[in-house]
């Protein structure tokens, strides 16, 4: 039996808000009572975590002063260089004030748009302080319920003049962040601008700086979307742009439930940990997730500790499909064909040999695809009767 104790090489992450939950939803209030940001720090590192990551609000509370936020500041400091902790992502909170009730980087509003970048850059400074290397830019009021209030085309326009300028502070700062933009298709608004990890994708390349933006994919995100997020990380790992990843559970077409990473969907999530693990993804494993709303301060941790559990046990599964022989075998076959006809690129030579090559329709037809086979054996490796 392996040992499953996770350790700080393992890069797993939490952010303060997630462990930090005190259990509140749209319903009632909070079951849990507000943890101290130093405790949570502690208590992860004393579980083998790697670090935390926050909110400029999660760490200094909206409104305080300028002498509250640098006694926060020094007694976190402090905490984390006891623990061992890092801070390797910061982001910022633009969605909990009221001012945000219609969007902060796409508001109508144009004072709103740049008090919501004050905020991004005053939370910029204080990622830099801790020596944050990844920013993240997650839009969660950045939508609509009502279309006919904006041109849809103004939010984007909006949203890339607020990135170029909060990518072009940090780079004369020398921050040297690397941006990740999380996306996620509703809630709380009822749409939200640029969805998906694909939308995302297709955004970045409009900015003046695509070269340090990427993406933070969240689990829950792509799945609320009914979106296959291997896919999805997939194509992120292919385009370079794989900077951060929200690990955790949910089921397809409910509201965002950021369930323990595992909880959900276990064939879904080992061959995401598969793909991160085989593609040697080095980025924080971060647990965007929180407890159950009938956890008490105790379960949070059998939460947290669920949470890399279930990872490190994936991983090790992931090692065992690509040592069974019987397994990579079927694998092999399915993909011995070699290179295709045209792979090469093309020429005119090429095209000519491709355009009177004669195939055996018939026989590629039925040719066999053993994936029941296949499946049931990732299943047997799962249920641990392999
Ligand atoms: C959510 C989001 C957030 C972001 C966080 C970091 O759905 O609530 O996933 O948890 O990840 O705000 O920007
Ligand atoms: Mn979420
Ligand atoms: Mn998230």
């Amino acid at each position: 039996m392996s040992d499953y104790t996770p350790k700080p090489e393992h890069r797993f992450t939490f952010g303060l808000w997630t462990v930090g939950n005190p259990g509140r939803d749209p319903f009632g209030e909070p079951t849990r009572a507000v943890v101290d940001p130093n405790d949570s720090v502690r208590k992860l590192a004393e579980l083998g975590a790697y670090g935390v990551n926050f909110h400029d609000d999660d760490l200094v509370p909206f409104g305080s002063d300028a002498a509250t936020r640098e006694n926060i500041v020094s007694q976190f400091k402090k905490t984390l260089d006891e623990s061992g902790m890092k801070v390797p992502m910061a982001t910022t909170n633009l969605f909990t004030q009221p001012i945000f009730k219609d969007g902060a980087f796409t508001s109508s509003d144009p004072k709103v748009r740049s008090y919501a970048v004050q905020k991004t850059m005053r939370a910029m400074d204080l990622g830099a302080e801790f020596g944050a290397e990844t920013y993240v830019f997650w839009g969660g009021r950045e939508g609509s319920e009502v279309d006919g209030a904006k041109n849809p085309l103004e939010p984007l326009k909006w949203f890339r003049e607020a990135l170029n300028f909060l990518n072009a502070y940090q780079m004369e700062q020398g921050y040297g962040f690397k941006i990740a933009l999380e996306p996620k298709p509703n809630e709380p608004r009822g749409d939200i601008y640029l969805g998906t990890t694909g939308h995302a994708l297709g955004f970045i390349a409009t900015l003046d700086h695509p070269e340090n933006v990427g993406v933070n994919p969240e689990f829950a995100h792509d799945t609320m979307a009914g979106l296959n997020f291997v896919h999805n990380i997939a194509q992120a790992i292919d385009a370079g742009k794989l900077f951060h990843i929200d690990l955790n559970g949910q089921k397809p077409g409910r509201f965002d439930q950021d369930l323990r990473f595992g909880a959900e969907d276990l064939k879904g999530n080992f061959y995401l940990v598969k793909l991160l693990e085989d593609n040697n993804y080095a980025g924080p494993k971060h647990f965007d997730a929180h407890a159950l709303r009938t956890s008490d301060a105790d379960d949070v941790w059998n939460f947290a500790r669920g949470c890399m559990r279930t990872y490190l046990v994936l991983a090790e599964k992931a090692r065992q499909f690509n040592a069974d022989s019987e397994i990579q075998a079927i694998v092999s076959e399915l993909n011995g064909g070699g290179a295709s006809a045209f792979a090469g690129g093309y020429s005119k030579d090429s095209a000519e040999a491709i355009k009177n090559q004669s195939f055996d329709v018939g026989a590629l037809t039925s040719r066999s695809l053993p994936y029941e086979k296949l499946d049931q054996l990732v299943i047997d490796l799962l249920l641990g009767v392999r």
